[in-house]
């Protein structure tokens, strides 16, 4: 599979990045900043729209070294030649779509509550937990968790996770501490005016409360098995620390 680093994971928002235009040069300036990931989500869009600025999405990317996650439109990821495709609880069966995109291709998977944490299938590689704070930006957003909600649901994920929604600059270090493996942005970088500058910003306080974690046992991932001890010894290092 493509290295994932789910660290910063961009998530492109029309609206928010000034139309297909924006969308390019928000991700661009991104990338260059400390972006990982970047996904296209429009789901206002009609399919010609997608496939076009996927295409040219991952022509800026790929230089860059960072893999496009096209949302929900497999057909769209594999026209552009999309690293990856992310499914919503309501899209295509995963088992599916994996046949669809083949062993390479990243997947990834949203989840919003314990039922749907127990029912993720095989095949997937990351998922996205939330909304953990509210959010302005997806109207039809499931319940928002709460930070102690988000960890309870990162510590017993079977995979790596990463917080989405309403999480800013300074929630990075909060969620990074709650379990997870990097955050997920919309608002925190699209439409602002130096998407560079803001996601250097946000990179610096993840990566910060990476390494405080890893300080502080560095067994405290979800991936690990340490469950919700490890969660209680992070919190306590932390503090100390
Ligand atoms: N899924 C759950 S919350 C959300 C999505 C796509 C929106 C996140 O946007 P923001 O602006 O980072 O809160």
């Amino acid at each position: 599979m493509i290295s994932l680093n789910l660290s910063l994971y961009l998530v492109l928002d029309p609206d928010l990045c000034g139309g297909p235009e924006g969308m390019i040069q928000t991700a661009r300036l991104a990338a260059l900043g400390g972006a990982t990931l970047v996904q296209l989500r429009a789901p206002a869009w009609k399919k010609r729209q997608w496939l076009d600025t996927a295409k040219a999405l991952k022509a800026v990317l790929s230089p860059l070294g960072v893999p496009l996650i096209v949302n929900d439109h497999i057909d769209v990821a594999l026209m552009a030649g999309a690293d990856g495709v992310h499914l919503g609880q309501a899209d295509l069966p995963v088992a599916e779509a994996r046949r669809l995109i083949g062993p390479e291709k990243i997947l990834g998977l949203s989840v919003s509550n314990a039922a749907q944490l127990m029912a993720v299938p095989e095949n997937v590689d990351y998922l996205g937990i939330g909304p953990v704070f509210p959010t302005g930006t997806k109207k039809d957003a499931a319940p928002v968790l709460g930070l102690d909600a988000f960890a309870a649901l990162a510590v017993s994920s079977p995979l790596p996770a990463v917080a989405i929604g309403g999480i800013g600059v300074d929630e990075c270090a909060p969620v990074i501490a709650a379990g997870a493996r990097g955050i997920a942005v919309i608002s925190a970088v699209c439409g602002h005016d130096d998407p560079r500058a803001r996601a250097a910003l946000l990179r610096e306080k993840i990566d910060a409360a990476k390494q405080s974690g890893q300080e502080c046992g560095g067994n405290w991932l979800p991936s690990t098995s340490s469950g919700q001890a490890g969660q209680t010894d992070l919190k306590t290092c932390l503090r100390q620390g």
